[in-house]
């Protein structure tokens, strides 16, 4: 079982960040244990507040890896009396395993949007109670009624992002940087320095967005273009992996990278000892969009304090907190008419795309296609045997 430190690095306050996506391509009736300090709790129904009474006073979290703000954790503890045993993972399929093989073991997890999918057909979610989340009023409308969860009974939008390309401007200079060519054409010319991400939905997405083609598609002749894209790139590999990479791009071991938005900013951010050279790029051709979210597991043995946390999370402060620190983008949209947001994250359009870069980006949806889903499978097993 995973058990890791909340954050596997301590950082401060950042102070820019770097990107070339817009050029172009540019209350309380609980029980004395849980003694409330400060805060208003009016947020926070009385009948949530009687259910988790009835708890154990552990909240078990499993969340991605560098992905909350090291304060949040301690506030909660603090305000609620509670507990909190916080675990991380690295993809959703480590996820996905770590749930089946030990039900029970968590409370909580942070999916992306897909894996909530399979999540929720696989029985391993519960339904929310919805009475309970009333700082659902604080999202931003794109996250009431997503295609991925209509009702809003599932999933609770913790931050999102896009996945593109991270590279050292000092070490690439070279016009392929504007898109996934850098990564295909260019491999052979920086063997060894570049890194995919891990998953399979990931992986296969890349080349067929360098194909033009749609990162959703259930053709199985698109799809089975990405598995030469793939093989020929595979020498030049050094590493299927995600937030793993930061250090490696620190120390230029890795000079480009396939990589999520606000990971790349922390690995660039000078307060961090981070590397100024690295440069996010949405790739011209277009790129994933996602949003990671929270879902009740279904074995779950503190389901009200879970969902608490859930609805502390929606707090306005709390979630421009978090994007604040973890350099994603808050599907929070009071914490923005707050301005609780870092203003240079604000308008920094690789963190909040603008319109014009939206239009390329594509939500990975479930694929229907029992063959597309087979044939993902078998591209993914001859890329990583
Ligand atoms: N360090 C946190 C990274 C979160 C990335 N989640 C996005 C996955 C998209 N498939």
């Amino acid at each position: 079982m995973i058990r890791k430190r909340i954050l596997s690095r301590k950082f401060n306050r950042r102070q820019f960040l770097k990107s070339t996506a817009a050029v172009g391509v540019l209350a309380s009736t609980l029980s004395s244990r849980h003694a409330f300090v400060g805060f208003a709790q009016s947020d926070m129904p009385s009948e949530l507040l009687d259910a988790v009474a009835g708890e154990s006073g552990e909240l078990n979290i499993f969340n991605w890896s560098d992905y909350i703000d090291e304060d949040t954790v301690p506030q909660f503890e603090e305000e609620f009396g509670i507990t909190v045993n916080y675990s991380t993972y690295e993809d959703n399929e480590e996820l996905l395993a770590a749930v089946k093989a030990d039900p029970g073991a968590f409370d909580l997890a942070v999916p992306t949007q897909d894996m909530m999918f399979r999540m929720r057909t696989q029985g391993l979610i519960q339904t929310l109670n919805t009475a309970w989340l009333t700082n659902t009023i604080n999202l931003s409308a794109q996250f009431l009624k997503p295609e991925w969860d209509p009702n809003n009974e599932y999933f609770i939008p913790w931050q999102w992002g896009t996945t593109g390309l991270a590279y050292n401007s000092a070490l690439i200079d070279d016009p392929r940087t504007a898109g996934w060519q850098l990564l295909f054409d260019g491999a052979s010319d920086f063997s060894g320095r570049i890194t995919m991400l891990n998953e399979k939905e990931e992986l296969i997405s890349s080349p067929l967005k360098f194909l033009g083609l749609s990162l959703n598609t259930d053709d199985l002749g698109e799809i089975g273009q990405t598995r030469d894209i793939l093989l020929n790139q595979k020498p030049h590999v050094s590493a299927y992996l995600g937030a793993e990479v930061k250090p490696l791009l620190i120390t230029e071991d890795v000079w480009a990278a396939h990589l999520w938005s606000g990971d790349t900013f922390q690995a660039q951010c000078p307060d961090e000892g981070g590397n100024e050279n690295l440069e996010y790029v949405i790739p011209e051709q277009g790129a994933e969009l996602w949003v990671d979210g929270q879902v009740l597991l279904t074995d779950a043995p503190n389901p009200a304090t879970a969902q608490l946390w859930m609805n502390f999370s929606m707090r306005p402060s709390v979630n421009a907190q978090l994007t604040n620190y973890v350099f994603y983008a808050t599907p929070n949209q009071a914490s923005l008419d707050q301005n609780l947001v870092d203003e240079e994250l604000v308008s920094n359009p690789s963190v909040f795309p603008t319109q014009d870069i939206l239009d390329r980006l594509e939500f990975q949806l479930e694929r229907t296609s029992e063959e597309a889903r087979q044939l993902m499978c078998d591209i993914e097993l001859d890329i990583k045997s």
